[in-house]
């Protein structure tokens, strides 16, 4: 082939999967295929410099640095590894290393290479006082802080009395154990919020927060394998470094090996890859490296990577399986999700016979059907996923795959937005998704009731306290129950009943919307609760009466008829009616508006209104309310005992009014 154009072509898929991976956080390929693309790149560019180009991704060097964090320039650069593939390699690299040492005996190190991000830690007088990320390995970013909040991490190191260590800069790596991670993206999840797509990206992501305490929440780890620089002591060799900083109370590379012939370091690194799958952290190859200092010198570096090192990565390991049925997993945000059920495979270590299928287009465009031979991986060795079928041995049987059209767990209707690829179940009381539910019908812009968050709400389901919406508003007879939970106690569970009974009174566009009606947000269940006025009128619109409200179109419509339409809909709805939750739309169309473009400042005590109350009646004319006067205040509505903000609106001029004159403009 056409080196150029195999050049061009790399480029091109390098660019792509570093996007999908960098920007998007959603890597489509494996590490070890897009390590093994950037390697072909670069030996293609080594051999016909002529053909490099300046944006060329091997141009670009490690993860840049920045602006959020301080800057760091690496006085001792932190290099990168060149990574190997295969045994063939690793014989090249062994005899580099013997002709360049001129046949002299070489013993090796071989470390488990942990799959997190490099960092550099630095001690005066033996006190942490900087700690910075690789970045490009010249320049990286100041974390000291979040490396602080790291355990491992010693702040004061343990300097053996006889010892004077003015300065000493090491070098480790960061990562997330595979349970830390397992548990961070089920809280992620349970939030609502991004999932990470492996270790690496968890612990990356956490250590360069920019709040210390999310990092020290995330419960990050290190070892620490390099010495970068040290004054006080000298070495002889790396595994004498290695121990010395044991003994200063780091966390070094674990069990490594020392090897006196390449065939010892191929024995280690297969050791390694056969057990690496119970290893409490995440391991994507083994480093070997020259042990002796001296020998390490002769050997020199590379404008890349040191020449007495290398990195072997291992293969991502992929079963061949029969893909025996297809079945469908609801999530909590309600999403329908095929896994398929495998005969059961040896996977990286662990029993597999569940693996993801994606979604529906994932299926559709590999052509999996049910009764297929297919291959299975771990994906970031963590979630297996089906990649492929082996069409060469496909039966005559299979069964291709249907979503299904209703939810699996609650029969509410199942449906796919346009331009996404999930599908998702619409009941409002469906299990699955009532978690999610309850934290959208409690949120600000819904009933907003204040105290009842995602933990709370998600204690109370698992304790059955709720099994749908309207068993909110029967909490208040479990008063006493509450009260013995966990972080709970006699004032916070009064502030959160007072919050619920508050919420009773809301007007229903608030209802509405916190119903969760696909297409229908915050504004749109305004106009709906304004136009139609009550639940029942809402409940009894056609498509037709819907669509005459303005502003709404038919996806709108289809949404909110199909939503009322579901058996379970008109029970969570009768419930709340029968609970006393308000069916009806306070607004009066003609004084909808009527304060819109004004400005009110409250102060002092209203002979009858709260000032939440008086607030509501500013915003629902279309007002708004401000803390303090100015020039552009419209109103300043004063009560009794009334304090400076009255002083400065005589002092500017501003209108002041009271309740009465606030009443009747309001048509009260
Ligand atoms: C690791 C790891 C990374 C020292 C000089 C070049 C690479 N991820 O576990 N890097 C190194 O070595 C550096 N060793 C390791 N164990």
């Amino acid at each position: 082939m056409d080196i150029q154009k195999r050049i061009e072509e790399l480029r091109e898929l390098i660019n792509y999967h570093s996007h999908k991976y960098y920007v998007k956080d959603s890597p489509e390929i494996e590490d070890y295929e897009y390590d093994k693309l950037y390697h072909e790149l670069l030996d293609l560019e080594e051999q016909n410099p002529h053909l490099i180009t300046p944006d060329s991704p091997t141009q670009r060097v490690g993860g840049q640095a920045e602006d959020a964090f301080t800057k760091v320039i690496h006085e001792v650069k932190m290099e990168s590894l060149q990574d190997v593939f295969d045994v063939q390699e690793l014989f090249a690299f062994d005899n580099r290393v013997r002709s360049s040492l001129k046949n002299e005996p070489v013993q090796y190190i071989v470390e488990k290479k942990i799959d997190g991000l490099s960092v550099s830690l630095e001690y005066v007088n033996g006190i942490f006082t900087r700690g910075s990320t690789r970045g490009d390995g010249t320049v990286g970013e100041d974390v000291t802080n979040n490396l602080k909040t790291i355990r491992s991490v010693p702040l004061r190191l343990s300097i053996p009395k006889e010892l004077d260590i003015p300065y000493l800069e090491v070098r480790g790596e960061v990562f997330m154990s595979k349970k830390e991670f397992a548990s961070l993206n089920e809280k992620q999840e349970m939030l609502g919020l991004k999932t990470f797509a492996n270790p690496r990206n968890a612990a990356a992501g956490s250590l360069r927060q920019l709040d210390p305490s999310i990092t020290a929440s995330r419960r990050l780890d290190i070892f620490v394998f390099n010495v970068q620089s040290i004054q006080g002591v000298t070495f002889s060799s790396h595994s004498e470094a290695l121990e010395f900083l044991k003994e200063l109370g780091f966390r070094i590379s674990p069990e490594y090996k020392l090897c006196n012939t390449i065939e010892e370091v191929i024995e280690e690194i297969n050791y390694v890859g056969n057990t690496k799958s119970e290893y409490s952290y995440e391991t994507d190859g083994a480093v070997v490296k020259v042990n002796s200092l001296v020998q390490r010198e002769t050997l020199g570096s590379t404008s890349r990577a040191p020449r007495w090192a290398v990195a072997y990565k291992y293969p991502p390991e992929i079963k061949k399986t029969r893909l025996n049925d297809i079945i469908i997993q609801v999530g909590r945000t309600g999403a329908l999700t095929p896994n398929a059920v495998l005969e059961p495979v040896v996977l990286a270590g662990t029993t597999v016979s569940r693996a993801t299928l994606h979604n529906e287009d994932y299926i559709k465009e590999r052509d999996i059907r049910i009764g297929d031979w297919v291959f299975v991986r771990k994906a970031g060795e963590i979630i297996p996923e089906v990649i492929k079928v082996d069409f060469s041995s496909r039966p005559d049987n299979t069964k291709p795959f249907q979503m299904p059209e209703k939810c699996p767990v609650c029969g509410a209707p199942a449906v796919r937005e346009e331009q996404e690829a999930v599908v998702k179940c619409t009941g409002i009381e469906c299990p699955a998704r009532l978690h999610r539910s309850i934290i959208h019908f409690a949120s600000r812009d819904a009933m907003n009731i204040e105290g009842l968050g995602p933990a709370l709400i998600e204690m109370l389901l698992e304790k059955g306290f709720i099994k749908w919406i309207p068993d909110l508003y029967i909490l208040k007879n479990r008063q006493d129950e509450l009260i013995n939970l966990e972080n709970m106690g006699n004032k916070s569970v009064d502030n959160l009943l007072n919050s619920i009974e508050k919420s009773k009174e809301n007007d229903l566009g608030r209802l509405l919307f916190g119903l969760g009606i696909r297409h229908i947000g915050k504004r749109a269940a305004q106009l709906l609760a304004e136009h139609f006025k009550s639940m029942d009128a809402i409940m009894n619109a056609t498509n037709q009466d819907i669509q005459a409200v303005e502003e709404f179109g038919e996806k709108m419509a289809e949404s909110l008829v199909g939503f009322m339409a579901q058996e379970q809909t008109k029970h969570t709805i009768n419930l709340l009616k029968d609970l006393g939750i308000n069916m009806e739309s306070h607004f009066r169309e003609a004084e909808s508006d009527v304060f819109s473009g004004l400005t009110f400042v409250l102060t002092g005590t209203l002979p009858s209104y709260t000032r939440s109350e008086a607030t509501k009646l500013i915003e629902e004319r279309g007002g708004k309310v401000s803390g303090s006067v100015s020039k552009k205040t419209s109103y300043v509505l004063a009560g009794d005992d009334a304090g400076s903000k009255l002083d400065k609106a005589v002092r500017l001029q501003v209108k002041i009014i009271d309740e009465e004159e606030f009443k009747r403009m309001c048509g009260l």
